[in-house]
Parts: structure tokens; C-alpha cells; sequence
């Protein structure tokens, strides 16, 4: 069994969090990775305040395990969510996309254990000052938004300036890339793209194709003239995007009203013109498995390469 001081504080039997992807984790796949061990997670991009309610609710009903609620800080209805976590009883939050400061507060009056994704180790000691019980150190490898920096630069140094758990992302997806991370010193590990595949997430057949069919090179990172760079695959949407950024002719208006619903429409409809957000991991994505055997294909993948120095060394 791997060790990690994660699994104590967060009542999980194995150090994995499935990310808490914008429209796509909802209670079916939230509840499907925490029933496996994990935690799950669900977005709080979804159709609206009450959409996110009715996941917790029930994701509640399909397990008895720990689960969460991500909490996208840019959304205009983040004070909203952040109010009905506490309402809700929630005991788990990750967030992403900036810091969470202003709730701090009143998340640890009642009682949730907060987990902000950072990009750089600045924002994660800021993290660890104001109270997170963790950090999700997140390199640019990974789907959706993005920072700068890549996991394996990114991860050992927020590990060596915190004190607090930090859980690798961005670019995890097999066995390997977890034992990598704990090689790293996470205490964790988070995936996303994975877990597009999984039989228990609710994403329109389409983008389940397309993952499946991806390459090392499919993605691509638009929305940097924006200030928010994202990853997605290279469609025709998100070459135009690129295209549009690239041509001085267009406002950043222009651009922002082009993007705008694009992941909804991906997700839910499959739709030609959606934004198909993905991890550089994309390419190792085979096959439609359950979510229980993607949790155990990474821990106890890693665990057999950590156990076995031997398949390494000469
Ligand atoms: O948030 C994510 N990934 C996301 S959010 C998302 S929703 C979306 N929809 C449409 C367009 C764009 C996004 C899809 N994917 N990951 C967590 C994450 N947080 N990655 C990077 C960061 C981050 C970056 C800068 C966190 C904090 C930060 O600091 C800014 C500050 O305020 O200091």
C-alpha cells in the first residue's frame, strides 16, 4: 500500500483525486471513483447553482465515501456555490483558476477541508498560510485551464517549500506517471483525462471518441491574449480560435463570444464546434473501462514500479 498522509486526513483508501472537470464531473463519475477508493469530485461548472445542489445530492444517495465539490473561482456564480457547499454539508473542496482567500473563512467555520490547485509555488505557500489542508500542485500538461509550468518542474518544488500534502497533476495517467509523482514526493495524485473514458462519466459519446483516438500532439493551448490559457484538442474549433488570436483584425471581445459555451457544447452535445478539453495525456487513453479499474490500474500500477526497483535498475 502506498503511505500517504492524504488517505488519514480525507477518510480515502487510495491517494487519487479524479479532477473536478468543468460540465463533466457530475455524481455519476464522482460517485463512481470515490465507491472505488478514490476521491471523486464534482464541478461546480455545471447548468447552474442548483445543478450542483442536485449532483451533491445525489452523489450522497450512490455512496457512503468521502467526495467533493471543485469550486472554478473565475465562474460569476462562485459566491453562490460557496454558500451552498456550507448549506450542503459539504466536507471536501478542491478549487482552481485563482484563490479562494475571500472563503476561507467561513469554509473552515464549517468545518471543510479546503484543497486549492495551484499553478506556482508563490500562490501554494499563500495556500498553506491561509489554511488549505493540501495543495494540488498542477502542471500545464494537464486539460482545461493551464499555468506555466510543467508537473515535473512544478511538483518537487512546491513539495519542498510546503509542509502541508501536495497532490500531483497534469500529465498522469497510467501507473508510471503516478509512481513518477510520488517518485516527485507527492502525497497524491490527480487525473482527469482518464477519467473521460471512464464508463461511469456522462460525456456525449463523441468526446469519448475523440479522446480515445488522440495522439501524443492532438492538444493545443488557445486563450493566452485572454490571460486564461486553456488545453483542449486540436478541432477545427480551437485552430480558429488560435487563428482568431493570432489576427490583430480581432478583439479580444471577438474571441471571448466565439468560446463562450464551448465546453457545454463538447460535453453534452458533442457538437463539431464544442471545445474538447484534454490533458497532453490524451494519446495514452485506450479504452472505455469502469472508473474502478482506472483508480486501480494507477495505484496499483504505481505501487508494482515502486515495489520493484529491480525492473529499473541493472
Ligand atoms: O481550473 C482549472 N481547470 C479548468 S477550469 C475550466 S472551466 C473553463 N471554462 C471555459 C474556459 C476556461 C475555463 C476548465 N479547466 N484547473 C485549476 C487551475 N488553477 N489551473 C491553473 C490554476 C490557477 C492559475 C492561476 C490557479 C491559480 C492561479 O492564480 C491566479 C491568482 O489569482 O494568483
Amino acid at each position: 500500500m502506498i503511505k500517504s498522509r492524504i488517505c488519514e486526513i480525507l477518510g480515502i483508501k487510495y491517494p487519487i483525486f479524479q479532477g473536478g472537470m468543468a460540465w463533466v464531473a457530475d455524481a455519476s463519475l464522482a460517485a463512481a471513483v470515490s465507491n472505488a477508493g478514490g476521491l471523486g469530485l464534482i464541478s461546480s461548472i455545471n447548468a447552474g447553482t442548483e445543478a450542483v445542489r442536485n449532483e451533491i445530492r445525489k452523489c450522497k444517495e450512490l455512496t457512503d465515501k468521502p467526495f467533493g465539490v471543485n469550486i472554478m473561482l473565475q465562474a460569476p456564480n462562485a459566491g453562490e456555490i460557496a454558500q451552498m457547499v456550507i448549506d450542503e454539508g459539504v466536507k471536501i473542496l478542491t478549487t482552481g483558476a485563482g484563490s479562494p482567500a475571500q472563503y476561507m473563512e467561513a469554509w473552515q467555520a464549517a468545518g471543510i477541508k479546503v484543497i486549492p490547485v495551484v499553478a506556482s509555488v508563490a500562490l501554494a505557500l499563500k495556500m498553506q498560510s491561509i489554511g488549505a489542508t493540501a495543495v494540488i500542485a498542477e502542471g500545464a500538461e494537464s486539460g482545461g485551464h493551464v499555468g506555466e509550468i510543467h508537473t515535473m518542474a512544478l511538483l518537487p518544488q512546491v513539495v519542498d517549500a510546503l509542509d502541508i500534502p501536495v497532490i500531483g497533476a497534469g500529465g498522469i495517467c497510467d501507473g508510471r506517471g503516478a509512481a513518477a509523482a510520488f517518485i516527485l514526493g507527492a502525497d497524491a495524485i490527480q487525473v482527469g483525462t482518464r477519467f473521460l473514458a471512464a464508463e461511469e462519466c456522462t460525456v456525449h459519446q463523441n468526446y469519448k471518441d475523440k479522446i480515445l483516438k488522440a495522439s501524443d500532439i492532438s492538444t493545443i493551448v488557445t486563450g493566452k491574449t485572454l490571460g486564461h490559457p486553456v488545453r483542449s484538442l486540436k478541432t477545427p474549433f480551437s485552430k480558429n480560435f488560435a487563428k482568431m488570436e493570432a489576427d490583430p483584425a480581432v478583439t479580444p471581445e471577438e474571441i471571448l463570444s466565439f468560446g463562450t459555451g464551448a465546453l457545454r457544447k463538447a460535453v453534452k452535445e458533442g457538437d463539431v464546434n464544442g471545445s474538447y478539453m484534454a490533458g497532453e495525456v490524451a494519446g495514452m487513453v485506450k479504452k472505455i473501462e469502469p472508473a474502478k479499474d482506472i483508480v486501480e490500474d494507477l495505484i496499483l500500477g504505481a505501487e508494482k514500479i515502486l515495489r520493484n526497483p529491480e525492473n529499473i535498475l541493472a
